[in-house]
C-alpha cells in the first residue's frame, strides 16, 4: 500500500524529511555518534569523503575507509532522535521514495554506535570501552511499537521486581545486539554487558541539581541488579532505541561507548576526546577488517 505523502514526509529534492538524504547517499555501514562535532572526528580518518549533509543535528557524511564505504551521522541526544534517525534511515532502503511502496527485497543496515557514557560498576575504569551486549530501555520511547517481538521479558521483570519499579514510569524493554556486529567488533580490551538507556540526562540518570528524585535509590539498585550474570554496566541516552527499532525493522546493530564517567566512584576521564578517539580507531579497523 501507498504510503501518504502525510506519513512519509519528502522534501522537494525527493530527500527524507529530518536527514535530507537520499538513498545513493548512505552506505550500508553506518557509524551513529551522538554529537555532530564527533563526525569528522571519525571521517578525518577516511581516505577520502564524497558526501556531506547536515541539517539541524543530523550531520552526514560518506567515504572511503580502507577500501571500505561506511557512512557516519549523528543522531543528536536521546532515543525520540533514535525514532527518527533509524525510520529515515530504514526509508531510504526499503521504501521506493518514488512510488511509495515497501520494496519487496528487504535491506539489511550495519549499524554501530560510537557514544560516550557514564559506567555504573567501579571495576569499569574511565576511558575504558563498553560493548552493550543488551540495551535496557526505561525511556518508553519503543513501546510505540510491538517491541515485545523481540524484547526479553523475563530480564525486565526481574529488572522491574529487583528495583521495585513504578510502573507509572512506563515499562521498561530490554533488546539484544546484534550477534554478527558483536563477533566482529568485540575483543578482551573491551567490557560488555547491559547498558540503561535514559529518556532524560539529570533526573532520569539519578542526577540531582535542585529536583529531588521519584525513587533516590535507583542507581544503587541499579549498580547491583544481576541477571544470569549479566549487569548493567552503563547509563546513556540512545542504544536500546537503537536496538528495539534495528530489530524490528531487521537491521544488525551494535552500541560501543567510551567510558568518560564513572558515577559509582565519582571520576571523569582526564582526557575524554583520547578516550573516544582511541574508540573511533578501533572500531574503524574492526569494521575495515572485517
Ligand atoms: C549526553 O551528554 C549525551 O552523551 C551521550 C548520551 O547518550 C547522550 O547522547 O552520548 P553521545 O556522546 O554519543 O551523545
Amino acid at each position: 500500500m501507498k504510503i501518504k505523502e502525510s506519513e512519509l514526509i519528502l522534501n522537494p529534492d525527493g530527500s527524507v524529511y529530518h536527514l535530507n538524504l537520499r538513498p545513493e547517499d548512505i552506505a550500508k555501514d553506518i557509524i551513529f555518534v551522538g554529537d555532530q562535532d564527533r563526525v569528522e572526528k571519525i571521517t578525518k580518518h577516511f581516505d577520502s569523503i564524497e558526501f556531506t549533509k547536515q541539517k539541524r543535528e543530523f550531520k552526514t557524511q560518506t567515504g572511503i575507509y580502507k577500501g571500505r564505504r561506511m557512512t557516519v551521522m549523528s543522531t543528536g541526544i536521546g532515543p525520540d532522535n533514535i525514532d527518527i534517525v533509524i525510520n529515515e534511515l530504514d526509508a531510504l532502503v526499503n521504501i521506493d521514495l518514488e512510488t511509495r511502496l515497501i520494496r519487496e527485497e528487504h535491506k539489511s543496515l550495519n549499524i554501530i554506535r560510537i557514544g560516550t557514557s557514564g559506567a555504573l560498576q567501579p571495576d569499569i575504569p574511565v576511558n575504558g570501552f563498553v560493548l552493550s551486549e543488551y540495551g535496557l530501555g526505561l525511556d518508553n520511547m519503543m513501546r510505540s511499537y510491538a517491541v515485545d517481538k523481540v524484547s526479553h521479558p523475563a530480564l525486565e521483570e526481574a529488572f522491574m521486581k529487583h528495583t521495585n519499579w513504578d510502573v507509572r514510569k512506563g515499562h521498561p524493554y530490554v533488546v539484544k545486539c546484534s550477534k554478527k556486529l558483536q563477533d566482529m567488533i568485540f575483543s578482551d580490551e573491551m567490557h560488555k554487558g547491559i547498558t540503561a538507556t535514559s529518556g532524560g540526562f539529570y533526573g532520569p540518570q539519578g542526577r540531582v541539581l535542585r529536583l529531588a528524585l521519584q525513587d533516590s535509590e535507583l542507581n544503587a539498585k541499579m549498580d547491583n541488579f544481576s541477571y544470569n550474570s549479566h549487569r548493567i554496566t552503563n547509563l546513556e541516552m540512545e542504544t536500546a532505541a537503537i536496538y528495539g527499532l534495528s530489530a524490528l525493522l531487521g537491521h544488525e546493530a551494535l552500541s560501543l561507548n567510551a567510558i568518560i564517567a564513572n558515577r559509582a566512584n565519582g571520576t571523569f576521564s582526564a582526557d575524554p576526546y583520547a578516550a573516544v578517539n582511541s574508540l573511533i580507531e578501533y572500531t574503524l579497523d574492526k569494521i575495515a577488517n572485517s
